[in-house]
């Protein structure tokens, strides 16, 4: 995996990303933080505690859909143990956005009841999201704005620029999400990246990639990945990565001329069906592990 660890993400921009995050973040009451449920630890930004300072925050243990269940449960209560507040979600179907404005405002309740007392009752609650690339800020925001039959507002006077959704009476959501870097100088994080398909396939091997993955996912050894790779007679658990690649393309009927196995096709093919959740719910990193 050397490819992996050496790139450099954002090179150069890590500062400019960081100022520019940091003048939006003044615009906010809160912040919305998207994490992959599959990789929660990850798919989080190493330096975001330092970058939002004291501003509330909102975890989305997002794409749960393709997470292990039982595992996205504890996640939610290793957060909650840690005092901050998650919520899983899905929004490629919605699922669990219902539950983000209230999670919003129980982080901002002292601010609110503040607000209140000043008479300031007709004060929006204004939430910036951010989140390392692919975990789905797009998705959310057009899933909640179209939720909640959102207006595209352009407020120059208000907001110098900045467009505004309105997901709902008096909730704004700033819809420039802050795309942060993730921790790249960790191999495993990268790795986790890569399998994910937040590291773009140009600049890492796929067939290491794919090898590494089938050594995880024949640990984890769910039906659906014995089903699909036609691995039921097949002594998987002790084969190596690749020897195992091997196997998946020969029995998948990926041949190149001289009956040699095609392990490049089935390399992406592995990866395809893993990003696609094929192979099973599977959750990479588990909250006992922290
Ligand atoms: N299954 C599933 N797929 C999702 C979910 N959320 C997002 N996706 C998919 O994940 C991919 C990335 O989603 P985006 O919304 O583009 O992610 P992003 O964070 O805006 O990505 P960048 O703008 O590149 O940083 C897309 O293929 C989405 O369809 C989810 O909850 N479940
Ligand atoms: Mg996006």
């Amino acid at each position: 995996m050397s490819e992996i660890q050496n790139i450099q993400w954002f090179p150069g921009h890590m500062t400019k990303t960081k100022r520019k995050i940091q003048s939006s973040l003044k615009l906010v009451d809160a912040v919305a933080e998207i994490i992959d449920a599959r990789i929660p630890v990850s798919s989080r930004n190493p330096d975001l505690a330092e970058i939002v300072g004291s501003k509330p925050r909102v975890v989305l243990l997002n794409k749960c859909d393709m997470a292990d269940p039982n595992a996205t449960a504890r996640w939610i209560e290793y957060f909650k143990a840690n005092k901050i507040v998650a919520i899983p979600v899905d929004c490629k179907s919605g699922k669990g956005l219902n539950k983000f404005i209230p999670a919003v405002k129980e982080v901002l309740a002292e601010r609110i009841a503040a607000w209140k007392n000043k008479g300031m009752v007709n004060r929006s609650i204004r939430v910036m999201v951010v989140g390392v690339p692919n975990v789905g800020k797009s998705s959310f925001i057009n899933r909640i704005a179209k939720q909640n039959r959102a207006k595209v507002e352009d407020r120059p006077g208000v907001t110098r620029g900045n467009q505004w959704f309105t997901v709902a009476k008096g909730f704004e959501l700033l819809d420039t999400p802050g795309v942060l870097w993730p921790k790249f100088d960790d191999k495993v994080v990268g790795e986790h990246l890569a399998f994910m398909g937040s590291v773009k396939d140009e600049i890492v091997d796929t067939e290491q990639l794919a090898s590494r993955l089938l050594e995880f996912l024949s640990v984890k050894s769910t039906p659906q990945f014995v089903e699909r790779l036609k691995l039921a007679e097949v002594d998987y658990k002790n084969m190596q990565g690749y020897e195992l690649l091997e196997v998946v393309a020969r029995k998948r009927g990926m041949l190149i001329s001289g009956g040699e196995a095609d392990t490049e096709r089935a390399a992406s093919m592995v990866l395809d069906e893993f990003r696609g959740a094929k192979l099973g719910r599977i959750t990479l990193e588990l909250s006992e592990n922290m």
